[in-house]
């Protein structure tokens, strides 16, 4: 029903393309607002064709007409594989940075839908707006929620392919890394809901009153210079189970136990470098560690003071590392890093431990040691400190990264382990007011998060970029934002966020807006006329 409604304004919009050349002179205010109503109708028909070209075939009714009979339907991949966003066709090329996102998978209807979602998550929302946001386009705000609804809870979307795009951008990124690896940060985020009465599906967190969703995200970074590149898999856990970008969704297992099994999806996403996977505190155990590296995974996690074999004594790691001060193993990195806004030295050291001990297991509720073999693992102390050398801020880092990684470039990646930190916060207070979404059940939330994702990625794509053309662009992005940027920050993703959507809502007013008139219309505002 929904279809043939579109189709029928669309074909009407054609018939009356042809009164846009009669002149306007004679007819009454009303009917000259109405000709401009069906003019800016054609014109944004037009657009949407520019963009997604007249010879793609629809296979919408094709695949409406094979759902009737039952059957299975092919998510049939189809042209075109990528798309500007705020731009028309003949724009393109005219900005160095302008992205072409790539597209996911899906039927025609439902890729432009995603194009306009993607769009309309480009921006900072506020909390008490977090809905869905749509641009001055000559679409109702009405017809963008009923889209946006359909489109959330459309099970020919699936997760295994929204995330497409997003894998397709991390790997063009990862290809063009100095680095000989790429950075995988695994950590999980706690979503709760001001309004969780209205979601279906909410799950017991921690206690009873404690309910909400929780998400994992693998993201991608820049061993380079810890530049997010894009979250790769996302599994929201809901009362009705996991949800997730991988197909079949895996199992609910402990936290821990969830990163080997994405350790091995990642070699299905054919990424051109080997990834360093990067985990907190909560990763610091010693029988995952024996299974990464069985199964030949590299990893960088952040321990806990824990008892290891050093030099043939049994020794706890914040005493080796005492140790290695005295024999003055520690070398300067920079002098100009910073603890809670102080200035602050970095220093470094390394040595390698190994770990023999049993792994104490807690298995529903039952205690036990399991042996395991001796692993040698490179351990890389990584302090702050003052002018007068006391420390301030310690990491114990250990890996199984190979020698040539450097001590003091795996320092700096277990540093860039932020970005994820900071992609959580802008998923939730800095950008997408996450927790303010309406969605009533987890996968239409899952739905937009990859929507939101892809925003996301544009916005840290424009933030990376240095050429001429795209610092001019962040320049203007950021003064439409009207954000204050710190001293020595040229622009931030939520700032960059905040600038894209009213850059976006002009592009989009002004193709349909004649500009004298707007000016006309302006005026009406006597402060404006004034001046
Ligand atoms: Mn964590």
């Amino acid at each position: 029903m929904a279809g043939s409604t579109t189709r029928a304004r669309t074909s009407q919009g054609g018939q009356r393309r042809g009164c846009q050349g009669r002149s306007a002179s004679g007819y009454t205010a009303r009917q000259r607002r109405k000709q401009r109503g069906d003019r800016a109708r054609c014109q944004a028909r037009e657009k949407t064709l520019r963009r997604f070209p007249v010879g793609t075939p629809d296979v919408s009714q094709e695949q409406t007409a094979a759902r009737d009979v039952g059957s299975r339907i092919p998510v049939t991949p189809l042209p075109p594989a990528s798309c500007g966003l705020g731009q028309t066709n003949k724009d393109r090329g005219r900005h160095s940075w302008a992205p072409e996102i790539p597209l996911p998978p899906l039927e025609l209807r439902l890729l432009k839908r995603y194009v306009i979602l993607v769009e309309s998550h480009m921006r900072a929302a506020s909390k008490l707006a977090a809905g869905v946001a749509s641009l001055p386009s000559i679409r109702t705000a009405f017809a963008a929620t009923q889209g946006t609804w359909r489109f959330l809870n459309n099970d020919r979307a699936p997760l295994s392919a929204l995330v497409e795009p997003l894998r397709e951008a991390g790997r063009n990124q990862v290809k063009a890394l100095e680095s000989r690896f790429a950075m995988l940060v695994h950590d999980w985020s706690k979503l709760t809901f001001s309004q969780p009465k209205r979601k279906r599906d909410l799950t017991q967190l921690t206690h009873s009153s404690d309910v909400g969703y929780e998400l994992m995200t693998a993201l991608l970074v820049s061993a380079d210079d810890g530049t997010p590149l894009a979250p790769m898999e996302l599994h929201l856990k809901t009362a009705e189970g996991l949800l997730s970008t991988r197909d079949p969704a895996p199992k609910q297992v402990p936290h821990l136990d969830q990163i080997l099994e994405t350790m091995r999806a990642s070699r299905e996403w054919k990424l051109d470098k080997p990834l360093l996977h990067v985990i907190d505190r909560e990763a610091d155990s010693v029988d995952h560690y024996r299974q990464w590296d069985d199964a030949g995974f590299k990893f960088l996690v952040r321990a806990d003071d824990r008892r290891v074999n050093w030099r043939g004594e049994s020794l706890l790691l914040t005493k080796i590392g005492r140790s290695l001060r005295r024999r003055k193993a520690f070398s300067k990195v920079t002098d100009d890093a910073e603890y809670h806004g102080r200035p602050a030295e970095l220093w470094v050291a390394e040595t390698e431990v190994t770990l023999t001990r049993p792994a104490k297991k807690n298995v529903g509720g039952k205690r036990f040691e399991l042996a395991g073999r001796a692993l040698t693992l490179r351990y890389i102390v990584v302090q702050l400190r003052d002018g007068a050398g006391k420390v301030l801020a310690q990491w114990m880092l250990l890996t199984n990264a190979p020698k040539r990684t450097t001590a003091e470039h795996l320092a700096h990646c277990y540093y860039w382990r932020w970005r994820i930190e900071s992609y959580h916060k802008l998923l939730k207070s800095h950008g997408q007011q996450l927790e303010q979404w309406q969605q009533a059940t987890g996968i239409a939330i899952a739905r937009r998060l990859l929507v939101a994702a892809m925003a996301c990625v544009l916005a840290w794509q424009l933030e990376a970029d240095t050429s001429e053309e795209a610092e001019e662009l962040k320049e203007i992005v950021i003064r439409l934002s009207g954000r204050q940027m710190k001293h020595g920050r040229s622009c931030t993703a939520p700032a960059l966020l905040a600038g894209l959507w009213p850059l976006l809502s002009m592009l989009e007013l002004l193709e349909y807006t004649d500009l004298e008139h707007l000016r006309h219309l302006a005026a009406r505002i006597r402060f404006l006329n004034s001046g």
